[in-house]
């Protein structure tokens, strides 16, 4: 590949609508190299304030929910709507391999070659659960290029919930028809970050099980509060092949959009507070797995084998030393 253009040449580039420019953008802030870090902080000076605001919906759910069919499926909607579409998938990378485990499976292909819209798979990096500083990077440099509605899916897995949330104005879970990961994330209180709640694939064979699993979850005994002011958390089913029931959905997204409108200063504000909290996060681990007082102690507690008592007393040593260290 050519050289990464100066941060400059990225920011015209952006303006002008050039994805590749976009995409380069995104690496140049997903990069840990300290070049590229620094290039991506001179970029945002470049591209100031976002011309138009954006809104951001999180979709989540477990693995072959239906969430990138549904995206494709909103986001082509949307783009005949008029409004410019980014979607960014975040696509948990395999420690085992390096790799990751979606691969080019994305179905977004209509969205991919739309020309209002603009499809990025992007590695979690290795944050568990996907969602990192880079992620609320990449949404806001989308939002520079003029996409005024901007989709991130995220496995359904460990912390992403979370933190889709806090970088998305809504978040969307969806639950497969035969309900059991639907159960499994009520348990794990996961449901406690979506606002909408929708039952896929309500269609053919699975309709009935569908209706019967979004039965549950409307009849569950707790009373979900959704976080936007006065508004309550939302079930509804959901089918690509059913024009109707993405129609409702797509309505309920408008008006949650429409309703958040006036709060989005503040949760802009919050969210960036997020994006800083992040990547202190992800600098200070890197800095403590690369420390070499962390590697000795770790490996002095490892020496005690076998009489292991819990680690804390020797993590309280190691944080003196890291806090004492004067090197
Ligand atoms: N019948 C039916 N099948 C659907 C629907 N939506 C998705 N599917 C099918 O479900 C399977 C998984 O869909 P994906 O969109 O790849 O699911 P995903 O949640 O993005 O999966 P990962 O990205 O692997 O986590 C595919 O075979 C889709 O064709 C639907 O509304 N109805
Ligand atoms: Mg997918």
């Amino acid at each position: 590949m050519n050289p990464t253009p100066s941060p400059h040449a990225l920011a015209e580039g952006m303006r002008r609508g050039d994805r590749t420019a976009l995409a380069r953008a995104i690496t140049l802030v997903e990069s840990t190299r300290e070049a590229d870090q620094d290039a991506a902080a001179v970029l945002f000076d470049h591209l100031g304030p976002p011309a138009a605001p954006s809104f951001r919906l999180g979709v989540t759910g477990a693995p072959g929910v239906g969430k990138s069919t549904f995206i494709e499926a909103l986001g082509l909607r949307l783009c005949q709507q008029g409004r410019r579409v980014a979607v960014l998938a975040i696509d948990p990378s395999s420690p085992a391999n390096g790799g990751s485990l979606l691969g080019d499976k994305t179905r977004m292909d209509g969205l991919s070659h739309h020309p209002a819209a603009y499809v990025r798979p992007s590695p979690s990096a290795d944050l568990l659960g996907g969602i990192g500083a880079a992620t609320s990077a990449a949404v806001r440099l989308c939002e520079a290029a003029g996409y005024d509605f901007i989709l991130i899916e995220t496995v359904g897995i460990g912390q992403s919930e979370r933190h889709v949330a806090d970088i998305a104005d809504l978040v969307l879970l969806l639950v497969d028809p035969g309900g059991g990961d639907g159960l499994q994330a009520v348990k794990r209180g996961l449901i406690e970050y979506a606002d909408i709640i929708a039952v896929t694939k309500c269609d053919g064979e699975l309709r009935t099980q569908a209706e019967h699993t979004l039965a549950e979850f409307t009849h569950a005994p707790s009373s979900y509060v959704s976080r936007l002011p006065g508004s309550r958390r939302e079930f509804l089913p959901v089918s690509v092949h059913d024009a109707a029931l993405l129609s409702a959905l797509h309505d309920r997204v408008t008006a949650f959009e429409q309703s958040a409108l006036h709060h989005l200063p503040d949760r802009r504000r919050a969210q960036v507070a997020v994006e800083f909290k992040l990547a202190l996060e992800q600098a200070v681990m890197k800095w403590l797995k690369g420390h070499p007082v962390v590697a000795a102690h770790a490996q002095a507690f490892a020496a005690q084998w076998p009489q292991h008592g819990l680690p804390t007393a020797m993590v309280r040593q190691t944080m003196d030393r890291l806090l004492t260290a004067t090197d």
